[in-house]
């Protein structure tokens, strides 16, 4: 069984200082389907990723990282555009702040074709995301073919919407033409109300977006937890306390601890709970990805979790 996911991976460079007068910068690499995949990988799933890079050391750099998380890379080495860039910086009241570089990246010229690199009877589910068609005309149509390839076998596609990407009206009837062909769609709420702008809350939003097609809906509410809506049946879990150090990833996080369960065959309650702690986990950490849980990680009391004596 192995799941694909695609999409672009960055370097991310980050500071816990307003970067005006930071003095040093940490470097890492980041990428929603990419964070995705590293969750997978160390959840025990068999996950490929499949992208283009720079041929440059950011490059090299992600491939490495993702191979050595375990994560069965298909990238092309792009020689014509850089690897785009993150930065990360913290604003003076403490929050995150994200800057992109990566206008004309080459992860922004992933093409259909580029969908060969991988066997397409080896795939057993595709994940995509909503940043992925932003990117680029010839990224909106890989997704479309990745979702045309792979949805006899099943598909998830998470909203993710990057307004600093597209407009939104224009994204919102994307995120909707491809949230009615697969099979389980994840939103924010907000996101969810891109797709479905009259819901009342986060159970219609999900019984709204369901009705377009997918049988299964999972809404990610932050601190509020998640509430998944499985062929009609409503299930919620509540968000885990963590000392918060930087919630970029966390979405990430959550949708590899619920797609890791899935895979299994195990049911949603299980699911949620996995997703809700590798949420959780991958808040305390200000890498996109480091923060992310390994199986055994999953039944230890994380910080800030009252402790059942
Ligand atoms: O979810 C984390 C991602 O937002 C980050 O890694 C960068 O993929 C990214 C994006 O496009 O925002």
């Amino acid at each position: 069984m192995t799941v694909l996911t695609l999409g672009e991976a960055l370097g991310v460079l980050h500071t816990g200082e307003p970067i005006a007068h930071a003095s040093h910068l940490r470097i890492g690499t980041g990428g929603s389907e990419a964070n995705v995949a590293i969750g997978l990988a160390r959840l025990g799933a068999r996950v490929a990723w499949l992208g283009r890079v720079g041929d440059d050391g950011l490059g090299r750099r992600i491939v490495r990282e993702l191979r050595a998380e375990g994560v069965d890379v298909h990238a092309v080495l792009d020689p014509a555009a850089p690897t785009g860039l993150l930065l990360k910086e913290t604003d003076p009241a403490g929050r995150t702040e994200v800057v992109y570089h990566r206008r004309g990246s080459a992860g922004s010229r992933l093409v259909p074709d580029d969908l060969d690199l991988v066997d397409a009877a080896a795939v057993t589910h595709l994940h995509v995301t909503g940043i992925t068609p932003a990117l680029s005309p010839d990224a909106a149509a890989t997704v479309g073919a990745a979702v045309e390839r792979w949805s006899p076998v099943g598909v998830s596609y998470d909203v993710n919407h990057r307004s600093r990407l597209w407009d939104a009206e224009v994204a919102a009837t994307v995120h909707r033409t491809i949230a009615e062909r697969v099979d389980v769609v994840f939103a924010g709420l907000d996101e969810a109300l891109l797709l479905v702008p009259d819901a009342d809350g986060p159970e219609d939003a999900a019984r709204r977006i369901a009705a377009l097609g997918p049988r299964e809906v999972v809404v990610k509410l932050g601190e509020q937890g998640a509430l998944a809506l499985v062929d009609g049946v409503v299930s919620t879990v509540e968000a885990v306390p963590v000392r918060v150090v930087d919630t970029v990833g966390a979405g990430d996080a959550f949708v590899a601890g619920y797609l890791a369960e899935r895979v299994r065959g195990l049911p949603v309650a299980a699911r949620l709970r996995t997703a809700a702690r590798a949420g959780a986990l991958a808040c305390t950490h200000p890498g996109d990805w480091e923060g992310l849980p390994f199986r055994r990680d999953l039944d230890r009391p994380i910080d800030g979790e009252p402790v059942a004596r």
